[in-house]
């Protein structure tokens, strides 16, 4: 552990002790320490090897000794178990700038306020006013703090933050000294949303690899910068955490700050019952066994950590800490779908509706994709705002798709769809003698979102049992950070979706991933069809597929389980013979 992190932890002694209420004098000694800590000039580990730790101002043999202990073993339990005390609500609201934890306390004791949304009530109710030491002035710093702890806490959408991680990444992989640098956390587990970008990189000059990091251009503030961990805030907002490692410790810290928490924890069972200890700093003995630390394992790859522990590989989106662990002790893991195994996509719009490039040039963008085929679904008429489309207009878009496909102006074949409005009550939004010409039907609810729960699922079902429907567009119509899904039962949804031989799509708008990898497993062993689409309104947007695929592979579907898999003749077939079946 470095000066900067020592320092960091004796600093939060501090605060967890003042919110306690324990002596002030106590506490503040550790603050003293704190800042003698960082201030040192000297090399931390010669002054502890030569025992001159109690020579420096403000600390005594216990201080040293816990400071010592954080040099040498990376940890500290007494801060742990301090830490631990501290109720959750606390430590959010040490968060809002401004506020310490003195304030913290006194509120508490006088109000029993134990979180932030709690606090907010309190001090728009004008309550803090009466408190000694507050004022109305508080109140107003305190609202504002809380205000800025929302913007800032603001989580990212996977795609961008992705972007921004894989450039860093790849800065860091051209720094010759830089042997291994690679993405972690909620990234590397292909989460909806991003709380903050994790990197874990090794090199042999760490230092120059920190001054890289803090001084790229997207840095908007340099939070951190140590040693070993440097925190930087990007002019986006977004945060990066990036962590120094030695070669030896890699693929451990890779692994342990990949995540997620709940994964980490299984793990850490799994090597506890063969008498090891895991880590972010490796694998050894159990602490208490003879040799704990001396003698560590190796490990070339994440590949091989798994092996170690008896464990097959585990992908990084299935660490979620659901059964993972145990599916990979019996070694039975399905292979997982990958983005060269789509061959086309359905649901994607043109100018004849909303979108921005044309049928033609869509369908080079397909080629360009190395696809096979694509669908063409505008939308229809009641979705004025998007400039949907009626009978005899979408007939139009129709015919030129037909004759688009007969002078073969892309090597992809394009089918012919819609996507059409489900109306309020359940009825589509185009005459079945219509749809009936098409190759397919994406249905999808864009209006009258403030049903209850079960007349929404009801309205959908209803569009389900329509002949002509073959797969449901973004289920929930949710928007990732903008907006709630409506309410529906989903459950509900996948079962009439099976017994109906209706496909549910994954909608790979990076803003929607609908239907949420969580009901994917279970779904598909049921027998629920997936289709990737990327929903997309411009050539680039054909690219969210992949964003779609990352759901699948946490959803642990294979390629057997997403029909657009499947090759074009067999696509063919099969829309057709699902058209015959269902008399549409
Ligand atoms: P995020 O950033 O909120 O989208 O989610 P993560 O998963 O990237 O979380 P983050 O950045 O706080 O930490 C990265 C990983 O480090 C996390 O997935 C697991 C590991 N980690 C962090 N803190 C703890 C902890 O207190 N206990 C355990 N077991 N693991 C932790
Ligand atoms: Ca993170
Ligand atoms: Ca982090
Ligand atoms: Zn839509």
């Amino acid at each position: 552990m470095d000066k900067q992190q020592i320092a960091e932890i004796l600093e939060n002694i501090q605060v967890f002790l003042e919110l306690k209420g324990e002596n002030v004098f106590r506490a503040r000694a550790y603050q003293r320490a704190a800042r003698t800590i960082e201030g040192l000039e000297e090399d931390l580990g010669e002054v502890i090897k030569e025992g001159r730790l109690t020579d420096l101002p403000g600390i005594g043999k216990d201080l040293a000794q816990k400071i010592e202990t954080l040099y040498n073993d990376k940890r500290l339990p007494f801060y742990e178990e301090l830490k631990a005390s501290i109720p959750g609500g606390f430590l959010e609201l040490l968060e809002i700038p401004g506020l310490g934890p003195k304030k913290i306390k006194a509120v508490y004791d006088a109000l029993g306020i134990k979180s932030v949304t709690a606090l907010e009530k309190a001090c728009k109710e004008g309550k803090l006013e009466a408190l000694v030491g507050f004022g109305k002035k508080t109140e107003e710093n305190i609202l504002r703090g809380i205000a800025h702890l929302a913007e800032y806490s603001k989580r990212h959408l996977w795609w961008e933050a992705n972007e921004i991680a894989e450039e860093i990444v790849k800065g860091l992989k051209r720094i010759k000294s830089v042997t291994h640098a690679e993405v972690a956390g909620s990234i590397r587990r292909k989460r909806e949303t991003i709380g903050d970008i994790d990197l874990i990189v090794a090199a042999k000059n760490g230092a120059h690899v920190m001054d890289w990091f803090t001084s790229i251009p997207e840095v908007e503030e340099v939070i951190g910068k140590g040693e070993t961990k440097s925190t930087v805030r990007l002019k986006g907002g977004m945060q990066v955490d990036l962590r120094l490692v030695s070669e030896d410790q890699f693929y451990f810290a890779l692994h342990h700050f990949t995540g997620s928490k709940e994964h980490n924890v299984m793990m850490r069972q799994k090597a506890l019952a063969m008498d090891l200890s895991l880590s972010e700093w490796g694998l050894g003995p159990e602490k208490g066994k003879a040799g704990h630390l001396a003698d560590k394992i190796k490990v070339k790859s994440e590949e091989e950590l798994f092996k170690v522990l008896g464990l097959k590989y585990i992908p990084a989106e299935l660490r979620e800490g659901l059964d993972e662990v145990t599916v990979a002790e019996k070694g039975k893991f399905p292979k997982l779908i990958e983005e060269d195994d789509i061959r086309g996509v359905f649901h994607n719009h043109t100018t004849a509706s909303d979108g921005r490039n044309t049928l033609e040039e869509m369908a080079r963008g397909a080629d360009e994709m190395g696809w096979e085929y694509i669908g063409i679904s505008d939308h229809s008429k009641s979705s004025f705002q998007a400039g949907g489309l009626d009978e005899e207009q979408l007939h139009k878009e129709l015919l030129k798709i037909q004759k688009h496909n007969e002078k073969k102006l892309s090597k992809s074949y394009v089918f012919t769809g819609v996507e059409c409005d489900i109306l309020k009550n359940g009825e589509l939004d185009l005459k079945d003698s219509f749809l009936k010409e098409l190759d397919y039907v994406v249905v999808s609810i864009h209006s009258v979102f403030n049903l209850d729960e079960k007349e929404m699922t009801k309205r959908m079902i209803k569009a389900i049992e329509h002949p002509s429907a073959t797969i449901i567009g973004h289920v929930t119509g949710r928007l990732l950070l903008q907006r709630e899904g409506y309410k529906i039962d989903v459950l509900k949804v996948i079962d009439a979706a099976i017994a109906n031989e209706v496909m549910m799509e994954i909608n790979a708008n990076p803003r929607r991933l609908d239907m949420d990898w969580r009901y994917w497993k279970k779904a598909a062993e049921k027998g629920l069809m997936c289709v990737i689409n990327p929903d997309a309104h411009n050539v680039k947007g054909l690219g969210y597929y992949k964003a779609g695929i990352n759901v699948a592979r946490k959803g642990w579907l294979t390629k057997e389980n997403v029909f657009n898999t499947r090759g074009l003749k067999e696509v063919k077939k099969y829309l057709f013979d699902l058209k015959k079946r269902k008399g549409g």
